[in-house]
């Protein structure tokens, strides 16, 4: 049998994580778990470029573009999206994500879904460093993943 995988290391890749500034207090810790993961998997800060957007919709166009510009291996999308702040979560997170599975199909290197989807505050919190993790730490692990996975493909 063949298996194939991912290396966990970053060293020698570029990365661009782009990143909502709506509910900028949980996606900067995002952003900071998307920077530690990097560096611990040997990434250079160097070639770590984050690229703020105004909101959740507006991840999938500027990714779209990061990874056409062939200057990255992976683009990361951090952002959140929390029910209890607004009327319109269901439009704003179903069109991030269509918006962003789109994207990833179309692209040649990894694009990553790092957005949170949750009813409330408290769940964003927990998902963004404290007791379940952090959402941005896990994208950049699998951007990492996945662009070792796709040098093998191609
Ligand atoms: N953007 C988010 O990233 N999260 C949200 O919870 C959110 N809410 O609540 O509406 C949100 N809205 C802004 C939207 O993403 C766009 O930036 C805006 O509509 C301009 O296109």
């Amino acid at each position: 049998m063949k298996q194939l995988e991912g290396q966990l290391s970053a060293k020698g890749l570029k990365v661009a994580v782009v990143v909502s500034r709506f509910n900028s207090f949980i996606t900067k810790e995002l952003l900071n778990g998307a920077l530690d993961c990097w560096r611990r998997h040997e990434g250079d800060e160097d070639d770590f470029t984050a690229v703020w957007v105004p909101g959740a919709f507006e991840l999938a166009p500027t990714a779209q573009k990061a990874a056409a510009s062939g200057r990255y291996d992976a683009v990361v999308c951090l952002g959140a999206v929390i029910r209890g702040a607004t009327s319109h979560f269901d439009f704003v997170a179903g069109q991030a994500a269509k918006g962003i599975a789109q994207v990833a199909m179309d692209s040649t290197i990894p694009v990553i879904f790092g957005v949170l989807t949750t009813d409330s505050i408290e769940q964003a919190m927990e998902r963004a460093g404290t007791k379940a993790g952090n959402k941005g730490w896990d994208a950049m692990l699998s951007a990492v993943e996945m662009s070792r996975v796709y040098d093998q493909l191609t």
